[in-house]
Formats: C-alpha cells, structure tokens, sequence
C-alpha cells in the first residue's frame, strides 16, 4: 500500500437516474475502499465525474427539446444528490464536459497524434438526407442480422447481446426513413501496437483479478483492432485539428481521461502538484464488468502511448451485475429500483449493509432479493450488532448510572474475548484490503455475533463477581465495532460514537485503533437508544409487487 491513493468509480452517463445495480458494483465499493484507506492513514480522494458526451445523450436531449447542455446538467446535479443521499462521499465530482477535460483529451490526441500513433481512414457511414446527418452508433436502428429481432440499434442488439458490425433494413432513428451509405474521414488509434505492451503490463501486474486478465490476454492473443475514435455528431470533444472540423472524439476516448483531469483540478485547486500526486499513488479504478475491454485495453493503451505521462493503474476492481430478484435489471419493463426510490423507504445504511453482505470481488452476478433482505437486516443487522451494542449501552445506563465500571480479574472468556478485540483490526484489514467486502463484514458480524454470546453466557445482571470485567470489555468491543463499520455504515457508526459518550468524528479514528481497550473505567456514555428499526413483511410485499407492474 502507498500512502498516497486516487480512486476513481466508473463514470456515471448524464442520461438517466442511478439505480441499485450501478451502486453494487461500482460506487459503494469504492465508497467503502476510500473511507478504509483514509482510516489507514492514506492520504485518498476518490474522484467521479458525469458522463456527458455521445450519442445517446444527444438523442435523448433532442427528445426533449432540450439543449444537450442543459440535459447534462440536470443529470450531473441529480446524480450527485443521490449519490450523495446514500452517502457515497466524492471528494469531487465533476464532468467529463468541463474545460479541463476538454482540453486533456485535446492535448492528448495532438500528442498520440504526433508519436505517430493515429491515422486517418475513410469509413463507410449512414447518413440521412432528410436531417443532413451522419448517423454514428444510436441513430441507426434496424433488425439484428444474428437474432433477427428488430427495433436495435445498429451497434448492439439487446434481444441477443452481440456487438453488431451491421444491420439490416436500417432506418434514422430521428425521423425513421432510410439512410444512405457516406464515405466519412475517421481517426483511428493504433491499439494494435499495443499488444505486447498490454500483455505484459496485465502480466506483471499482480493486484489484477486473475480470471479478468486471463480473458483479456486471451482478446490480445486473438488480436486486437485499431480503434475508430471519431465521431460524425455535434456533441464531444472537437478534434482539434484544422481538416477535422465538426468531427469529435469517440466518448470512450475522452470520459476515462476525466479520471485524470477531474483529479488534477480537484488536486491542482487544493494546492498539490496534481500530476506529482498521481504519479506517486495508488490508482484503483473500480468497474463493472461489461466495460472491461475498455479498462483493461483502450485506457492503459493510451497512457502507454503518452509514455506513462500518467501512470498506469494499479487496481481495477471488477464485478459482476446486480439482478433484482434473479431477474435481468430494465428499465423499460419496470424491473428496477431507483437508488432515490429505494432511499425513501429504508435508511441508506440498510442498503449499505445487505449490499455489502452480497459484494462477491469477482465477475459473478449477484441478486438482490426483498426477502433475503429483510431477514439480513432483521436478524445481522438488528438481530446480532443492534442488539448486542444496546444491551451493553442499556445495561450501563441502568445498572452503572452510565458510568463504565471499573474491570475485575479476567478469567478465561473475557481474555479470550479480550484477545478478539485486538486481533479485529488486522483480520477485518486484511479483507479490506484484498477487497473481500463481503467477507470483511462476514468477520466483523462473527465478532458481534460471539460478544453477544459472550454478554449471554456471563449473564451481567445477576451481578455476580465478574461482572464489571463483562461490561468493560463489552463497552470496549461496542467501540471497536463503531470504527469497523465506519466505512460500511457511516451513519449508524457515528450514532454508536455518540452513544458512547465519545467526543469527534468516528471517521477521524484510526484503523487500528480498532484493537485497542481505548474506554476505561468512569468514562460516561451518552444516551442509549436502539439504532435499527425493525422490517416489516408487509411493506416488502408491498415493494416487491411494484416491480415490473405498469407505472
Ligand atoms: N459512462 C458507463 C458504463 O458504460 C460509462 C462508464 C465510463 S467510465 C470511463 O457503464
Ligand atoms: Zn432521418
């Protein structure tokens, strides 16, 4: 670990609210990462941006009468706010439209342009005489020649999820005639000569998922293509050459440099060498797994070819999709849950930790499923942690006036419960670390799980000798967890700060100070009151039926 980190989540498109899938995979994890770095003592910023270039954008946009600019803007605020709502916690969120990034992405193709690796090549486009349009990627639908269905557009068919070279019967997306074939000029990056390079970088890097590089080795070893990085539309990044007018670049060329842009300024208007900064960092680039070619092929190419102006990263944690009770996520058929919608019935942290609790570090799916979360919540969350943190609170409160009390001898449990608080830091770490969040929250509930145990076994109440050693320790396990869960459960771990008596920010405590027996006697703590609320059947029935019912 570098005691430097830049994190970075896959850039949201300014095209549509976030839901739980993107949240899953992509932005909670990160989340969690950076807030557990920062207690480890690494000076971290996590870093995001709005997508807001290419042609999805630009339809939608003229859809609904609006300026691409003000299109934008609505979902970059939007986005913010509810990512904000669910306590994902940027140290800067930007965009990918914003000067700095403009003129980064304009600077590297002059310098990708001039070391001699993009060419120019005339390509075949459609184009609609009735718009006067070059139709590029979404402007053009048609029937998929694999599958047959129709109504695709022409790069992708959704029905059999191939990436399509061509589509029959073609039609504008805009007005619906037939458009015609056009010789357009288009810049080609030359990713082909990047091969060996990429091979060995995915080679030698050992914090990449293995199965991840093993197929992108593979793609490399079948060959690569250059890649296409014009556009013919009105809305991206001008390629700033003179003979390129009203041409831009691919979105894929510009939004992931707005990984580096976005952290140069934030870094840059912070007072620090940003370009110093990130070169001494660790870089983690967290991703969903259907853009893996472009993460592990089209970005490390291209800093390659700026001679590693900016380093190369070392981390991209990749996972899986989410379903929705074991159901692909879709919009159009109303199966799919809003992150704002859901942030209206239950508290963030409730999201957080059933998240959490299903985050394989792999490519695997995962399901979220309505009743398996009442039950996590329910019996993990309230049953075992709330539980065992409001029995010790409340016990203290009423037997000691609030005041801990001072330890008797230790007999074997309490060592052996005493020794689990100071190995805690170091399991939870090591998980956290390899970012097994899943398995990390899996430790801390284990941990959760034997105090209860323990509180039960030695039975405080009937205070019998022993007693006070019970109390003290448990106070002490109560406080360990508040700093574990900080980074899963921001909010519910600052209220167990404040239960405690303890004065600060539970996000300023240090990891390892998780081990620590920090509360001594006659330290009062503050009012106990339970932090969880029970789920209720009915309501879950009531959401489940929502899915996928006309709205
Ligand atoms: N805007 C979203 C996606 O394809 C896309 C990510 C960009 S990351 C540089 O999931
Ligand atoms: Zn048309």
């Amino acid at each position: 670990m570098r005691h430097k980190a830049i994190i970075t989540s896959a850039l949201p498109y300014s095209n549509g609210e976030i839901h739980l899938g993107h949240v899953a995979s992509t932005y909670l994890p990160a989340d969690v990462t950076t807030r557990f770095l920062k207690q480890k003592g690494v000076e971290a910023y996590y870093i995001c941006a709005s997508d807001d270039f290419g042609t999805p954008i630009l339809i939608q946009s003229e859809k609904e009468g609006k300026s691409p600019q003000e299109y934008v803007a609505y979902w970059n605020k939007r986005d913010l706010e509810d990512f904000s709502a669910f306590d994902i916690d940027f140290d800067f969120f930007y965009k990918t439209s914003s000067t700095e990034n403009i003129e980064f992405a304009q600077y590297v193709f002059k310098k990708l342009q001039e070391a001699g690796h993009i060419y120019e090549s005339e390509i075949i486009q459609f184009y609609c005489n009735n718009d006067k349009k070059f139709l590029p990627d979404r402007y053009v639908k048609g029937t998929c020649p694999y599958c047959k269905a129709d109504d695709q557009y022409s790069d992708l068919c959704e029905q059999c999820g191939r990436v399509l070279e061509e589509i029959k019967n073609p039609k504008c997306s805009i007005c619906g005639q037939t458009p015609v074939k056009e010789k357009s000029k288009h810049y080609f990056f030359k990713l082909k000569n990047f091969s060996v390079q990429l091979y060995n970088w995915l080679e030698k890097n050992e914090n990449l998922q293995k199965d991840v590089k093993k197929y992108v080795q593979n793609w490399i070893k079948k060959g690569l293509l250059d890649w296409d990085i014009s556009r013919d539309i009105s809305w991206g990044v001008p390629i700033p050459l003179e003979e390129a007018k009203g041409k831009m670049l691919y979105g894929w060329f510009d939004n992931h440099l707005a990984y580096i842009s976005t952290a140069i300024k934030f870094l840059n208007d912070k007072g620090i060498n940003g370009k110093e900064f990130w070169n001494s960092a660790d870089i983690y680039h967290f991703i969903g797994k259907d853009i893996v070619y472009h993460h592990f092929l089209f970005l490390p190419a291209m800093r390659i070819a700026m001679d590693e102006e900016y380093k190369l990263p070392d981390y991209i944690p990749t996972r899986g999709h989410l379903t929705l009770e074991s159901k692909k996520i879709s919009k159009s058929r109303n199966w799919y849950i809003g992150l704002k919608e859901f942030l209206e019935y239950y508290p963030a942290d409730y999201l957080r930790f059933y998240l959490a609790s299903i985050n394989l570090y792999s490519q695997d799916d995962i399901n979220f499923d309505w009743d398996e979360f009442a039950t996590k919540i329910n019996s993990e969350l309230i049953g075992n942690f709330g539980n065992f943190v409001n029995r010790t609170l409340g016990f203290i409160q009423k037997t000691f006036d609030g005041k801990i009390p001072k330890p008797d001898e230790f007999d074997d449990i309490d060592n052996k419960s005493e020794k689990k608080i100071k190995t805690l830091a170091e399991d939870v770490g090591k998980l956290m670390e390899q970012n097994h969040l899943d398995r990390a929250l899996k430790k801390i509930l284990e941990f959760s799980a034997h105090f209860n145990q323990y509180f039960q076994h030695k039975e405080p109440w009937k205070k019998d000798s022993g007693t006070n050693t019970t109390v003290y320790i448990s106070v002490n396990a109560v406080r360990s967890l508040a700093i574990a869960f900080y980074p899963l459960m921001p909010k519910s771990a600052q209220k167990i700060w404040s239960q405690l008596g303890l004065r600060g920010d539970v996000s300023e405590q240090s990891w390892d100070s998780i081990s620590e027996i920090s509360l001594q006697a006659d330290h009062k703590i503050g009012s106990p009151s339970p932090l969880f609320a029970k789920i209720e059947e009915s309501d879950i029935k009531k959401y489940r039926q929502k899915l996928g019912s006309q709205v």
